[in-house]
């Protein structure tokens, strides 16, 4: 659906109730995290109670200076006071880990822009087409006839660079996002500032790894898939805090004829991760899902127990029917 128009249900409950929960997913991004804040703050300026949750952990080094804002339980105090939940950037219940437990039997609304076909919750504003979740809290501010202040309009300027690699994922016809975006600029955002927050800050470590990936690429198909590793080694010498994916990816990406980036990673001697990207059109989201991962059309990912080689193989015959 492209009607970004925020439901009548939703706006209604946003209006009517005095206390609400806004919960994230597992391991959250900048569109998660950004999205409670900016709602949270919106709806404190209509004089609600709002609680911030958040399963974490905090992975990646552009939140982290977010994750003081966020509890990791439901407070007992909140059980009994009919609050909202408002599960923000969420295609399905198990993205919010052990919070599911803890807000059962609870008024739910999901505000989401993944495509999972599943739907949970009593209020639904999903809408695929949607670059981030930021974008949909941006429609749901303006759906009272206000605008966000300026710490609202950096949240959600930051969600929506974020979740688009600083607009670079858009196609054509993305002008009701520029349109948003243009606004989030009049409230005082600074694209600027959140292209530092981004990608600046980044230690000599990060790309030194970066150096060991890109060494360590294998092409296959006329060089229409890329794949690579990281070893235990990579692990134990870099450390998780300096993998950089998302400036990886740029990397490959910007190889000529490259659709497809695999990126595997060891994790523990149980689990593998697996990370996904296409350029143009082969749908990575479907084959992270036939693996039990998610993700979107174009970024996916999976975690994988058993040996590296092994999935690598499967993923090479696996892409041969669709490169
Ligand atoms: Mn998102």
């Amino acid at each position: 659906m492209n009607n970004f128009d925020v439901p009548l249900e939703l706006k209604q409950s946003l209006e009517e109730k005095d206390s609400f929960i806004l919960i994230g997913h597992k391991n959250p991004d900048g569109d998660c995290l950004s999205s409670q804040l900016a709602l949270g703050s919106f709806l404190k300026r209509q004089g609600k109670n709002v609680c911030l949750i958040s399963p974490g952990p905090f992975n990646r080094l552009e939140i982290e200076h977010q994750e003081p804002y966020f509890l990791s339980h439901v407070p007992d105090t909140w059980k009994n006071i009919d609050p909202l939940v408002v599960v923000l950037d969420c295609s399905t219940i198990d993205r919010i880990g052990y919070l599911a437990d803890e807000i059962e039997g609870m008024n739910v609304a999901v505000v989401d822009h993944h495509d999972s076909g599943m739907s949970f919750g009593d209020i639904h504003f999903i809408r695929p087409h949607a670059p981030s979740v930021t974008f949909l809290v941006h429609k749901i501010i303006e759906s009272f006839n206000m605008e966000p202040n300026k710490e609202e309009a950096e949240l959600l300027l930051f969600g929506v660079a974020t979740d688009t690699g600083f607009f670079r994922h858009l196609e054509s016809g993305s002008g009701e996002i520029f349109q948003s975006v243009a606004k989030l600029t009049e409230c005082g955002a600074s694209p600027k500032e959140v292209h530092s927050l981004m990608y600046g800050g980044r230690s000599l470590k990060s790309k030194q790894l970066i150096g060991k990936l890109l060494s360590r690429t294998r092409s296959e198909y006329e060089g229409k898939l890329i794949l690579t590793f990281e070893t235990e080694e990579d692990l134990h010498d870099f450390g998780k805090e300096n993998r950089d994916s998302d400036a990886f990816y740029q990397q490959i990406q910007g190889i000529k004829g490259v659709e497809v980036i695999v990126l595997v990673r060891f994790e523990s001697n149980s689990e593998i991760s697996v990370g996904l990207r296409s350029k143009y059109y082969a749908d990575v989201g479907s084959v992270a899902k036939s693996f039990g991962g998610g993700g979107h059309k174009k970024a996916a990912g999976f975690t994988w127990n058993g040996p590296a080689e092994e999935i690598t193989d499967k993923l090479i015959k696996i892409f041969s029917k669709i490169l």
